[in-house]
């Protein structure tokens, strides 16, 4: 064997982005290891970066399609497969309309290129509102926050990891997730590194997490309660007067007076008791904030899934506006994205704004938010009939089956549907409901731009990679999977050339480019900068891309802008191109029709008066509430068929704190039963101190013993799906987000 090469890839399983230095012989990975010269992570990777190989290689991996004979699924090919959606799509089409398709979008697309330029196309050809994705079991209430308070929902400010001096935490935990919303290589590195040049790191969780241990101080808040927290420490500094809140941040204020009346209710004080953290502490970690030299609050997964993760996603900023640290080095920043960005075109500092609630869910009137319905509103969108029933759904890379609430009644509605096509690496418990599984290539097979996760980045960096292998004969890339499911559904027929989808996909681009008085290409002719993108030979994904780039704030513009940046130029920097610390963008990030930051938004006003009712609900002290958590080894669910990551200890186990196990009377060895409104499942007990008393906690992304999988690694470690006890009717009321974290349940032990 020779070494041909070694390549250099970012790997796309989270959001860190790593960049990795792959050796390639004969066409064979041997080894994956940190890309030491990588401009955003320098060498760190985690235990599943180097694993892309372990995934590649995976006989589990499909390589063909599947197509579902008789109730079992065997081999197909790609023209069989394309004739049979053909076929199963139209029909549902043409019986019940197009509103009877409904789509879910899983996670690995926010981490994958063809996904980023081409499920819009699909949702758009298919032209139903029937829209879910794993975004509302995860971030969209900071999305819809950041709408309304900045008008872009790409506008999520990011703390500012690399120079601030005091970082408040709330429901992350990045020492095993890696960060979210919050794109930052080695995120406990540069954690530590704060804590050497004097900085403090407060985390607050239900948890004892590995972030928390780290920490300077660890607050063991109740679930769900944290939007109490931040209203009450948003109070104390409004109480104490603001004076931090500079000249330059007053001059893009809205709403300041309004905001602060709103939080009259919510002193220190009042909210002790339903968070469980004390009057004093709270107030100290307000001043705390306010007096460091710069300071970030930031909140993720347990802010986000919870009842209020809107008023919780937004109270964060408030905090960050109150404390002065918005839009300020060491403070919360906006990013400045080198490509694809909805806070970079258009009249900077003004526009249309943010709305939610332009449609509404058919069954139980859910405001869309996004462009979606809650994850949680699939099953009765399939079960319940009417114009408008879902009988059909095209999945692609998702397992809503198990990362959905009450994934029981969701599987039931999944068995009853009429059609079912998803694009999945895997015959999963969500695919095995599917018709035709259409596998994309791996991860190793296709290029690779982190379009979605460098908007949230902590510096302006950009990084492509080439594909390290070549596709297989026959295989498809997934942007082609996409594009070809686009024209299927629009009439074009099985035998449908995708080059047609891929033309019009850029003209879509293009054309809003040249259209926007503020582009570097405004004006310019739309086929003379097509013409020049196709010279390359590109298609697809990387042809958008190169667009994207050329016409983003640090692009050339195609000539307009001497040494701005192309793909060409990121392929000749296979390490990525480091554009800077991030700097002050306001004024010129907002797309408020105000031009200022709206700190007040109606709905999040209204709002409060729901928080309100909160505190004086009954707190009973015998509840168990269960939260998830991560493993650095686990990602969401999947990757548990890489038999290096899910060996050792079972890591499905429902931990709780030693005085609950004690009052319950169960042993460490035993096996007990949780209960909750909507289901029940069986786990082994972990008797810890790291959950606080009257929490318990279960990981999600477990429970691969459903039959008619071939997951064989993941089925020899099941664990349990703890999906099966979240409660579908328990959403955020503002963005539709699951309640995924605070669930009451029982805990029996099984004898
Ligand atoms: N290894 C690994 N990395 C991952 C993933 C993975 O599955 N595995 N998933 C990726 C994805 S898709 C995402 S979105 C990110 C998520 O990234 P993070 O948000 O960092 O995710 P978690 O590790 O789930 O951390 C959430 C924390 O919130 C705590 N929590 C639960 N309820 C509450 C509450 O009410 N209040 C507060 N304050 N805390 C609460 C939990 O105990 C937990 O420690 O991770 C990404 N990275
Ligand atoms: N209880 C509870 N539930 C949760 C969470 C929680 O904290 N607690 N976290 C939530 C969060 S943050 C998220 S993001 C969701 C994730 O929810 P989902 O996105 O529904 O689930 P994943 O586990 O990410 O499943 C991804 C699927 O995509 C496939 N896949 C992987 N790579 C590719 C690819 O490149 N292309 C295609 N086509 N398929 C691919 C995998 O085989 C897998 O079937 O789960 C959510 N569910
Ligand atoms: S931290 Fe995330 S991006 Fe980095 S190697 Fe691990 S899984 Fe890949
Ligand atoms: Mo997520």
């Amino acid at each position: 064997m020779t070494i041909d090469r070694i390549a250099f890839r970012t790997c796309p399983l989270c959001e860190a982005g790593c960049g990795l230095a792959i050796t390639v012989k004969d066409n064979q990975v041997t080894h994956i290891r940190g890309d030491m010269e990588d401009v955003f992570s320098k060498g760190f990777i985690c235990p599943k970066g180097s694993t892309l190989k372990q995934l590649h290689n995976d006989p589990d991996r499909l390589l063909t399609p599947l197509i579902k004979r008789d109730g079992v699924h065997v081999p197909g090919t790609w023209d069989e497969a394309w004739k049979i959606i053909d076929a199963g799509l139209n029909r549902v089409i043409e019986n019940f309309g197009r509103e009877s398709i409904g789509t879910y979008l899983g996670n690995p697309g926010a981490h994958n290129l063809s996904s980023m330029t081409f499920n819009r196309v699909l949702l758009q050809a298919i032209g139903s509102r029937q829209r879910f994705s794993a975004s509302t079991v995860d971030q969209i209430p900071k999305q819809v926050s950041s709408g309304l308070m900045f008008g872009s929902v790409s506008s999520v400010p990011v703390p500012d990891l690399d120079r601030t001096q005091y970082l408040l935490i709330l429901g992350a935990n990045p020492y095993e997730s890696n960060g979210s919303l919050c794109t930052a290589p080695d995120f406990p590195g540069r954690i530590e590194a704060m804590q050497a040049r004097g900085g403090k790191l407060v985390v607050v969780d239900p948890r004892k997490s590995r972030t928390a241990e780290q920490a300077d101080e660890w607050l063991a808040i109740r679930p769900g309660t944290d939007a109490l927290l931040l209203a009450a420490i948003a109070h104390t500094l409004a109480n104490d007067g603001l004076q931090v809140v500079d000249e330059r941040l007053g001059a893009y204020l809205n709403g300041l007076d309004e905001i602060v009346a709103a939080l009259a209710p919510f002193s220190a004080a009042t909210v002790a008791t339903a968070t469980g953290i004390d009057e004093q502490t709270t107030l100290r970690i307000a001043r705390e904030l306010r007096d460091a030299s710069c300071s970030a609050v930031y909140g993720r997964i347990g802010t986000c899934t919870t009842a209020f993760g809107t008023t919780a996603s937004w109270l964060v900023d408030v905090v960050n506006v109150f404390t002065g640290n918005l839009d300020r080095v060491g403070g919360a920043m906006f990013p400045l994205p080198v490509a694809g960005s909805g806070n970079t075109h258009g009249e900077p500092g003004k526009g249309k704004g943010f709305r939610i609630g332009r449609g509404h869910s058919r069954v139980s009137k859910h405001p869309e938010a996004l462009g979606e319905y809650p994850a949680a509103a699939m099953a009765e969108e399939i079960e319940t009939p009417g114009v408008g029933q879902i009988r059909a759904m095209v999945v692609v890379g998702g397992n809503p089956i198990l990362s959905t609430p009450n994934s029981e009644r969701l599987a039931k509605s999944f068995a009853d549907l009429d059609f079912m096509v998803s694009v999945d690496l895997y015959l999963n418990e969500t695919s095995k409901f599917a018709d035709v599984i259409l596998p994309p290539p791996s991860q190793l097979q296709r290029s690779h731009y982190d379009l979605a996760l460098l908007t949230f980045a902590v510096r302006n960096v950009a990084n492509y990679s080439e594909p390290v292998l070549p596709l297989a004969p026959e295989m498809p890339d997934e942007w082609e999977i996409l594009a070809k499911l686009s024209a299927i559904v629009s009439g074009l027929g099985a035998d449908a050339d995708v080059a047609v989808i891929d033309d019009l996909a850029i003209a879509g681009v293009v054309q809003s480019a040249t259209k926007d008085s503020s582009s570097n290409v405004y004006g310019r002719d739309d086929q003379q900068l097509i013409d020049e993108l196709s010279r390359s030979g590109r298609r697809g994904p990387d042809r958008i891309l190169d667009f994207l780039l050329r016409t983003g704030p640090f692009g050339d513009g195609f000539g307009s802008v001497p040494d701005g940046v192309t793909l060409d130029k990121l392929i000749a920097s296979p390490h990525g191109i480091d554009f800077g610390a991030l700097g002050s963008r306001l004024p010129e990030v907002l797309r408020t029709p105000s031009g200022k930051v709206e700190l007040a938004p109606p709905q999040l006003i209204d709002d409060l008066l729901r928080l309100n009712e909160l505190l004086s609900a009954k707190i009973d002290n015998s509840q168990l509430t269960l939260v998830g958590r991560r493993h650095l080894r686990s990602n969401n669910s999947w990757m548990h068929n890489i038999e290096v990551l899910v060996k050792g200890k079972d890591r499905c186990t429902l931990q709780m704190n030693p005085n609950d196990a004690s009052r319950l009377g169960v042993a460490g060895d035993s096996k007990v039963r949780v209960t909750s409104r909507v289901g029940s499942v069986d786990a082994p007990i972990e008797i810890t101190e790291s959950v606080r008393v009257g929490v318990v906690s279960l990981p999600h992304g477990w429970g691969h013993s459903m039959p008619g999988t071939k997951t064989r690694v993941a089925t020899s470690r099941a664990g349990v799906n703890s999906n099966i006890l979240t409660d579908e009717k328990e959403i955020d009321p503002l963005s539709g987000n699951s309640v995924l974290n605070g669930i009451p349940v029982t805990v029996t032990r099984i004898s």
